[in-house]
């Protein structure tokens, strides 16, 4: 099917396509987190919940994959490089017990994937422990066995997290579809910088289109 997408249309097939839904996580979206441990005001983040959940459920419907990850460390920190840990002067380290655990960690409150996009039972979820999905995960053998040839990305943030894994798909051979309403960024200039470089110098990272756009054309094709 044809998306009407920047900066021109994806052609793409829902049976190869997966949904990628970025670090949907308590620890960046509420108040006492990693996400504000570093001075951000998480409630830009918040107000796309609704709109990611609208992508995640038309996707399933049209029986797209949908993939969540998770930025999480292990218990021990054995997968947190000390750099990581020790940069700037947060309120709160990575490991650091907070209001909802300890930050970043995985199995602890603020790991988990905010309840309205909670993980449907059979959906894959990767932890990952750098900010592209790709670095030391399995997800790239799981879209080999799928024959993924197609990614939809959503999620926070834009230019951290979620260019970050883009650009590890791009180099990999995927397409990839950013929709642009259903990621957001601590810092609007940066979502707006990230968003115009995917899809400048012919979507030399890939193409971005509306998440109606995007359920527009996943439901034509159904009728
Ligand atoms: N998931 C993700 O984007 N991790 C970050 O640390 N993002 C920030 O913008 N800090």
């Amino acid at each position: 099917m044809i998306l009407d997408a920047r900066p021109f249309p994806l052609d793409f097939d829902p049976a190869t396509t997966a949904l990628i839904v970025i670090d949907m996580q308590r620890d960046f979206i509420e108040p006492g987190g990693f996400g504000a441990s570093l001075g951000n005001d998480v409630t830009l983040l918040q107000a796309i919940v609704p709109t990611v959940a609208d992508l995640i459920a038309g996707c399933r419907a049209a029986g797209i994959a949908v993939i969540h990850t998770r930025e999480c460390h292990r218990p021990d920190l054995a997968d947190c490089p000390p750099a990581k840990r020790l940069r700037g002067s947060p309120s709160l380290r990575i490991g650091d017990p907070g209001p909802m655990g300890r930050v970043l960690i995985m199995g602890e409150p603020g790991a988990e994937i905010v309840p309205e996009l909670a993980p449907a039972p059979g959906e894959i979820v990767i932890d990952k422990p750098g900010k592209g999905a790709f670095y030391a995960t399995d997800l790239g053998a799981h879209l080999a066995r799928m024959g993924t040839r197609t990614l939809i990305f959503a999620g926070v943030t834009t230019e951290v997290c979620v260019q970050t894994t883009m650009r590890e798909a791009n180099d990999r051979g995927f397409d990839c579809l950013l929709a642009t309403d259903a990621t957001e960024s601590y810092f609007p200039a940066f979502k707006a910088a990230a968003i115009e470089m995917i899809r400048a110098q012919g979507a030399i990272v890939g193409w971005t289109a509306r998440t109606g756009q995007i359920l527009r054309v996943l439901e034509t094709a159904d009728a």
